[in-house]
């Protein structure tokens, strides 16, 4: 793999990444997968001239989805609908689609939370009228229906610490559920999102404690699990603390001893190889495909 980030800056990466790539896809049962998936979303945002020039706005999380639209399978209110596409990279029918499979999802899952779910903070779940208060009933996907689909539609293979990550970056008002704007914009960035989404997406994943740093012990977290698959390893922190060093003065631009979204971002434009440096979270190419031939009538 050549790297298209070019730049002079970049003097010892293709050994760094070189080293980086070996020690993540060892042990990875999709190393071939994520390979061709990297290759593919680089030329893939390489070739694309990317016509949408999607207003970063949307990540500025506040646009808040007043109506959920209640009405009937596959059909959502008109001025969510284009909401939805406005701030999405899917047309029309791609979206009701998404919806349909939505409320399949929705359907087949429980979501009678006994409160805010653990480990999110301060559950903004407007408690339905006439639902007594001691169960708040938040529509959207759980934690283990959408990591089931994580796993069995995308393809992914990866630790159940970034499955969670994945699910928080989702779940972009931390309600505990995916709700249905958060499943459209989060398959948007999954599917079809331009490098800078996904370089946003992947270091929210990454950035375990959601502090808009990923410091060295973050580091340690996500490398440790794809080195101590590495047989024959007499002291795998060591390894892992080389390995982190040694991410880190890749990443870390301004020299600060943490790499913070700027940080990233530079590093990943350089370098795209760079964007799942920390493990796969993002489908592979052929399951995003896949995925999105169903969409199509
Ligand atoms: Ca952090
Ligand atoms: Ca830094």
């Amino acid at each position: 793999m050549t790297s298209t980030g070019g730049g002079g800056r970049m003097g010892g990466g293709a050994a760094l990444i070189k080293s980086v790539s070996l020690f993540l896809t060892s042990g990875r049962k999709a190393s071939a997968a994520a390979a061709a998936a990297a290759s593919a979303w680089k030329s893939r945002s390489g070739q694309r001239p990317v016509e949408q020039d999607v207003e970063k706005k949307k990540k500025t999380r506040k646009k808040k989805m007043g109506d959920e639209g209640k009405n009937g399978a596959g059909k959502c209110s008109t001025k969510m609908m284009d909401t939805l596409k406005k701030n999405s990279h899917f047309t029309r029918q791609e979206i009701e689609a998404l919806v349909r499979i939505y409320r399949k999802l929705v359907a087949s899952s429980a979501n009678v939370l006994p409160g805010p779910a653990a480990g999110t903070v301060a559950g903004t779940v407007v408690p339905t009228p006439g639902i007594s208060s001691t169960a708040i009933v938040c529509e959207g996907l759980n934690r283990a229906v959408f990591r089931e689909l994580l796993h069995n539609t995308f393809d992914l293979v990866t630790e159940d610490v970034l499955m969670d990550r994945i699910f928080c970056a989702f779940d972009r008002n931390s309600c505990g559920v995916v709700r249905l704007d958060d499943w459209v914009y989060g398959l948007s960035v999954f599917l079809r999102g331009t490098l800078d989404e996904r370089t946003a997406f992947c270091f929210q994943v990454y950035d375990l404690n959601s502090d808009n740093y990923v410091t060295r012990d973050e580091m340690f977290s996500l490398l440790k699990n794809s080195l101590m698959k590495q047989p024959g390893d007499d002291d795998p922190d060591e390894g892992v603390k080389d390995l982190v060093e040694l991410v880190l003065r890749k990443l870390d631009i301004d020299r600060d001893g943490k790499i913070s979204f700027r940080d990233f971002q530079t590093a990943v434009q350089e370098e795209p190889l760079l964007l799942e440096a920390f493990g796969q979270c993002l489908p592979a190419d052929g399951a995003c495909q896949t995925f999105l031939a169903t969409l199509s009538p």
